[in-house]
């Protein structure tokens, strides 16, 4: 008797799957009861609480305009009011929708709560109600249903590095705008490293000037041996403090916070460029024009390196809100420190030794990073650096970000450290997502499809119940190296992203690799409807 009734469920899940009221809707909602029944979105009204605020307000605006455009029937014509109620026991970005053959009735507490009911109502809808062309003879109905949805992560994040190749400020908010599309709510912008510094700072202005400009840029790998291409790259590329303000206000409208990176100790040759006093040798030293790690670095030994980088920091905190400040951290050599009189010195002064674990130098970089870590505190903000921040002594309260794999955010959360989770692993979109390598674009290397994003699950068994609370979410990387453009970028961005925001958003037992794929199909007409580029080889 229990398996014809499993049998019987099966075959209804079959059903519902193929019927027509399916909701397709990327990353997928905690909870969908589809009934009998629908009703057309043509015509309808729509108004939302004051108290879900301005901006809230402004976005239900946009989309009953799209709606009205799309649908091309007016306004009120049907006499259907779309609501957006206060729900304030829901948490922040906590929504539901609720359709019956009458009303559509919009839940939140907030504006991000409000943003995420919208989204969801236009992937339920013909995909015209994402530019407003006008199109009339599509169903512009919803089927009758009950969606309760929040997210499994509070930290869901995209990093944009703008360094090797840059992208302006209307890149920048396309880029905010696919991140909304999938629910994501944290921007990672790479802002500076060795080939660019892309950042306007009042005290040090040569740093967009000269920082910014590389002589030249290699072709291909350094393997290849294809030289390089004689042109100089970066000029004028970088943002201003108001492009800076611009941007961090628009992302906020759509329900995104910006954290900056300023990537330090290592990672620095633009810097070092521009003010050779910064290293260790004095120089003289170039924006870097290849991809990989260089041995020159901060000197950190100095006491005016310490001076440059609280004052390029304190403007830093002024023009991004967030509470975290990313500060980067990875790839420091140590060769420079190790024969550096001032770097030398330092260690003597503070006493540090090699020991089994670790070399002296390890415990200097730890000591730059507690020393920014003190610093921004007296701003208010905290530190996030990449998982080589663990080797030495950690920062007390910094954030790991664990890009090596999972290793370093595992070790980091049984330490008490929060975590987010950037395995290159499974989240790094500048590797391949074709096996057969010679039809891509050419790329880091490495061999990321769909698939393996899409497995990725953040809390591994091996965690405890307390380590998993330290991970606060998952981001996925675009390292811009080979990324020259942005008909790249957005090929490498999708379709990956859309399974990332299945892995941040969705409870696991959620998530289905088939289901999503069958989702695509849907989300693959978004794409086409926005104009952006993307890779199809789960789509065909
Ligand atoms: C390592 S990920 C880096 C980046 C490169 C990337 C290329 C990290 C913290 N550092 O500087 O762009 O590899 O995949």
């Amino acid at each position: 008797m229990r398996i014809l009734v499993s049998f019987i469920a099966f075959l209804l899940s079959l059903q519902f799957l193929s019927a027509k009221t399916a909701i397709d809707v990327i990353p997928c909602p905690a909870s969908v009861v589809v009934s009998e029944g629908k009703l057309s979105m043509a015509g309808a009204r729509c108004k939302t609480d004051s108290r879900l605020g301005k901006t809230a307000v402004a976005a239900v605006k946009d989309f009953e305009e799209n709606l009205f455009r799309a649908s091309t029937v007016k306004k009120g014509k049907s006499g259907l009011v779309v609501s957006f109620e206060m729900a304030s026991e829901m948490s922040d970005e906590e929504y539901s929708i609720s359709v019956s053959e009458k009303t559509v009735v919009g839940k939140a507490s907030s504006l991000k709560g409000v943003l995420y009911a919208i989204e969801t109502m236009k992937q339920m809808l013909p995909v015209a109600i994402y530019t407003g062309a006008p199109a009339p003879k599509e169903d512009w109905s919803l089927p009758c249903v009950e969606i309760k949805d929040k997210p499994r992560f509070a930290y869901r994040g995209l990093l944009l590095d703008v360094s090797r190749h840059f992208f302006d400020v209307e890149q920048v908010k396309k880029y905010m705008d696919f991140m909304a599309l999938h629910k994501l709510n944290t921007f990672h912008w790479h802002l500076t490293d060795d080939q660019g510094w892309r950042v306007e700072i009042k005290k040090y202005p040569e740093l967009t000037q000269k920082g910014a400009v590389r002589k030249e840029t290699i072709i291909g790998r350094w393997a290849d041996k294809k030289g390089f291409d004689g042109t100089p790259y970066g000029e004028g590329m970088w943002y201003s403090q108001e492009q800076i303000r611009e941007v961090v206000d628009y992302a906020a409208s759509k329900g995104i916070e910006v954290i900056p990176e300023i990537d330090l100790p290592g990672h620095m040759l633009a810097a070092l460029a521009t003010y050779p006093e910064l290293g260790c040798t004095g120089g003289p030293y170039e924006v870097c024009r290849w991809w990989g790690v260089s041995k020159d670095v901060l000197c950190v030994g100095k006491e005016s390196t310490m001076v440059f980088l609280e004052n390029v920091l304190s403007e830093i905190c002024e023009l991004f809100p967030s509470k975290y400040i990313h500060i980067g951290g990875d790839e420091c050599p140590k060769v420079r420190w190790q024969s550096c009189p001032h770097c030398q010195a330092k260690i003597r002064e503070l006493g540090y030794r090699d020991d089994i674990n670790h070399t002296a130098e390890h415990y200097l970089q730890s000591y730059v990073t507690k020393r920014i870590e003190d610093f921004l505190a007296t701003k208010g903000k905290s530190i996030i650096g990449w998982d080589e921040i663990l080797e030495g002594e950690v920062a007390p309260d910094a954030t790991v970000m664990s890009w090596r794999g999972t290793k370093g955010g595992i070790a980091a959360a049984r330490l008490g450290h929060d975590v987010i989770m950037a395995p290159n692993t499974y989240c790094y979109f500048n590797y391949y997502q074709a096996k057969d390598q010679s039809k891509e674009p050419l790329a880091r290397g490495g061999h990321t499809p769909v698939s393996k994003v899409y497995s990725y699950e953040p809390l591994p068994d091996e965690m405890t119940k307390e380590e998993k609370s330290h991970i606060l979410g998952v981001q996925a990387c675009m390292w811009s190296e080979y990324i020259t453009d942005w008909g790249t970028l957005e090929y490498m961005l999708f379709p990956r992203l859309s399974a990332l925001s299945e892995v941040q958003w969705c409870e696991p037992e959620n998530k289905n690799y088939q289901t999503f794929i069958r989702k695509m199909r849907h989300m693959a007409k978004i794409y086409e409807a926005l104009g952006c580029n993307y890779s199809t080889h789960i789509i065909n």
